[in-house]
């Protein structure tokens, strides 16, 4: 098979939700050695970002999406297992705790992000979901995270992420740490209104998001 024929495989087990044909696929990249994140972005995510497509056009349903999120974490398992010790061991670009916010149990986005950015080697501390604002800042000074990274998936919930900044702001603690947000309803204007420093609308963009904000960080 070639390249574009496993991207196209990996992507297509997605959409057809078949945690089998996932992990088929993915063993199939490790044996050609192809790069296990061209092969998140470009075949697994192209292949969630479809199935979010048809569910906004109420062409599937949660519980697709949630096989669909089953069959994405199966060969991320097979991919990463197959990088490279130069890849596995090169130095950690940062410490992120990552969780979906407050009031908010969405999470299939979040792993996501998980997975993206602990593939290009940060350090993530993954808090889960619903988690009290007050437990995501005591985790980030208990590790001396550099990001703290939220994510929300309902209107109702995006103010935890406001929560977040001012609580830091209160405590006197707001440059410690990068603060970037994500998840469906939010955007980058929600972002700069609430004063986070960082949004992205895909996870494979949260990487390059997170390593701007840390060289900028390191630079300033
Ligand atoms: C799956 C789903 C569920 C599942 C969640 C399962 C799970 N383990 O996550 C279940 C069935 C449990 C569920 C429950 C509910 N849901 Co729901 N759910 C969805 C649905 C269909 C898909 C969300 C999803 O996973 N998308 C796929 C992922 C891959 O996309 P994503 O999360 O946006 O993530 C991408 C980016 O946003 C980004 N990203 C995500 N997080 C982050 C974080 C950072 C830091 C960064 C940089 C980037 C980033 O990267 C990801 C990959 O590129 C959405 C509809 C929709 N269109 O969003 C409704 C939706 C979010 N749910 C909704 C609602 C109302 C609910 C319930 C309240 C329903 C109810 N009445 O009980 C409950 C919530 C209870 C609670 N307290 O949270 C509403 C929210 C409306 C609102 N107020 O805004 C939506 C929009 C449906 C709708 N149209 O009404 N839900």
């Amino acid at each position: 098979m070639s390249k574009e024929e496993i991207y196209e495989k990996l992507k297509n087990s997605i959409i057809e939700m078949d945690s089998d044909m996932a992990s088929d696929a993915a063993k199939a990249a490790v044996e050609a050695g192809l790069d296990p994140l061209d092969c998140i972005s470009s075949g697994l995510s192209a292949g969630m970002q479809h199935m979010s497509d048809l569910f906004d056009e109420g062409e599937a349903f949660v519980p697709e999406l949630l096989m669909a999120s089953e069959a994405f974490e199966a060969a991320v398992a097979i991919l990463t297992s197959g990088m490279s010790e130069e890849q596995k061991s090169s130095a950690s670009q940062g410490k992120v705790v990552l969780h979906t916010v407050q009031g908010d149990i969405h999470d299939i986005g979040k792993n996501i992000v998980k997975t993206m950015l602990s593939a290009n080697n940060f350090e993530v501390v993954d808090m889960g979901r619903d988690v009290p604002v007050e437990d995501v800042i005591s985790k980030a000074r208990e590790i001396g995270a550099d990001i703290i990274a939220g994510s929300a998936l309902m209107t109702t919930t995006m103010p935890a992420q406001r929560d977040i900044v001012d609580h830091l702001k209160e405590d006197g603690d707001r440059d410690k740490f990068i603060c970037m947000f994500g998840g469906a309803p939010v955007s980058k204007e929600w972002c700069a209104q609430i004063g986070a420093d960082g949004y992205s609308e895909t996870a494979t963009d949260a990487v390059n998001v997170a390593k701007e904000l840390i060289a900028k960080k390191k630079g300033a």
